[in-house]
């Protein structure tokens, strides 16, 4: 089965936060792969591999980077694919930095950037689905489903005063 979601993320210390999105994805059983991929420590491995993912039947990147974060950005600028960017929480800006590097887009190239950290990661994850369940049915149903689960565990809290 192809892979219809590529996750790249600028260091394998970002794994951690990551690790939500590929909960989800392989939560809803949805194929995909992930690669470490750096735009500033292996620039042309990274636009090789943006560069081949279509044929391999890639749709859609989430990408994570924390920091002076180009990753998104610059995995953008080499693709006519949607890219959703994780900005990763950092040390010392608390991921400000990485999310007004992955939101601060120039013109004529989009990101769509989630939230910082966690919910950021989560979120890409069911951003990509929703991307490609507009056109796959399977998935559509999938995330309807998973929604439902999530409004379900609301509606059941009971707090008592
Ligand atoms: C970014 O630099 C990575 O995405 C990571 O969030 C950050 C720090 O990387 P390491 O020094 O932990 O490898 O490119």
């Amino acid at each position: 089965m192809s892979k219809t979601v590529s996750i790249i993320m600028g260091s394998q210390s970002d794994l951690e936060i990551v690790q939500e999105a590929i909960n989800l994805l392989k939560e809803l059983t949805v194929s995909f792969e992930v690669r470490v991929l750096s735009a500033h420590r292996t620039p042309k491995e990274l636009e090789k591999y943006v560069e081949a993912a279509p044929k391999k039947g890639i749709k859609v990147f989430i990408a994570a980077a924390g920091g002076s974060a180009a990753l998104a950005g610059v995995i953008a600028s080499h693709t006519t694919l949607p890219v959703i960017g994780i900005p990763i929480e950092t040390k010392s800006l608390k991921g400000l930095d990485s999310l007004l590097s992955t939101v601060q887009m120039p013109a004529g190239i989009p990101v769509a950037c989630m939230a910082i950290g966690k919910a950021g990661a989560k979120n890409a994850a069911i951003f990509a689905l929703e991307i490609l369940g507009i056109t796959d049915k399977k998935i559509k149903s999938k995330l309807a489903g998973y929604k439902k689960q999530t409004a379900a565990k609301i509606k059941k809290i009971k707090i008592k005063p």
